[in-house]
């Protein structure tokens, strides 16, 4: 995969990636980082919601990200639902410090199950493992519960330390890719990283094209 060419704004793909979950979980700092690498302590909560473009190059094709940052405060819902139905694929984040927000999955699910497409690709992101020794959800539940719930992958982020977080994205790309009939080659940093934090729920076309 290369960095993005920013005099080169043509595209093969366009896929509208959504991130919803609670407050304060980190979803702006996680596209923050995916769009320029860069992390800020002092965040503001997002009102309604943001907009941010990134074209990756996977296998030769420009993949156009357009990812729709929510605002999780309650006030918001209303407008941000209204941004569920054009969403190709869901990041249901929550923080790994803070039961509650995990606790909170299921209804955003539900939300998105609601409002959103039928066929909506939703991953769940565990964000802040810099911060293990203020763990309240085990990676294995969260596990459980994507699979449970047949959510394509099940990773743990950390914005501040730009752990897993373009691999997140790039996850999501490559499987609506599939999704569009075309077989992506896997991504050896992906292959070491799912092992690791991440496990895919659903295997791609032709055999696991994630792990
Ligand atoms: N330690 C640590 N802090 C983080 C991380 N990601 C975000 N934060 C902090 O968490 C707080 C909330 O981050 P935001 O990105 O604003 O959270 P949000 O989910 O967008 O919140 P809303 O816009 O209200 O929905 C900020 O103080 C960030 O600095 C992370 O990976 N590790
Ligand atoms: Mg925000």
């Amino acid at each position: 995969m290369e960095r993005e060419d920013p005099q080169n704004d043509s595209f093969d793909f366009l896929f509208k990636i959504i991130l919803i979950g609670d407050s304060n979980v980190g979803k702006t700092c996680l596209v923050q980082s995916f769009k320029s690498g860069l992390f800020s302590e002092t965040q503001q909560n997002t009102i309604g919601v943001d907009f941010t473009v990134r074209t990756l190059t996977i296998d030769g094709r420009r993949v156009k990200m357009q990812v729709w940052d929510t605002a999780g405060q309650e006030r918001f819902r209303t407008i941000t639902q209204s941004y569920y139905r054009s969403a190709h694929g869901a990041m249901i984040a929550y923080d790994i410090t803070r039961r509650d927000t995990f606790d909170s999955v299921l209804r955003w699910l539900h939300e998105l199950q609601r409002f959103g497409a039928a066929n909506v690709l939703t991953a769940l992101i565990g964000n802040k493992r810099d911060l293990e020794a203020e763990r309240q959800v085990q990676f294995a539940d969260a596990c459980k519960l994507a699979e449970e719930q047949g959510m394509l992958a099940a990773l743990e982020t950390s914005a501040r330390e730009k752990q897993s977080v373009e691999e997140a994205f790039v996850m999501m790309a490559r499987q609506l890719l599939q999704q569009n009939g075309l077989c992506v080659t896997p991504d050896t940093d992906t292959h070491v990283l799912l092992r690791t934090n991440s496990r895919a729920i659903v295997t791609g076309c032709h055999g696991n094209c994630f792990i």
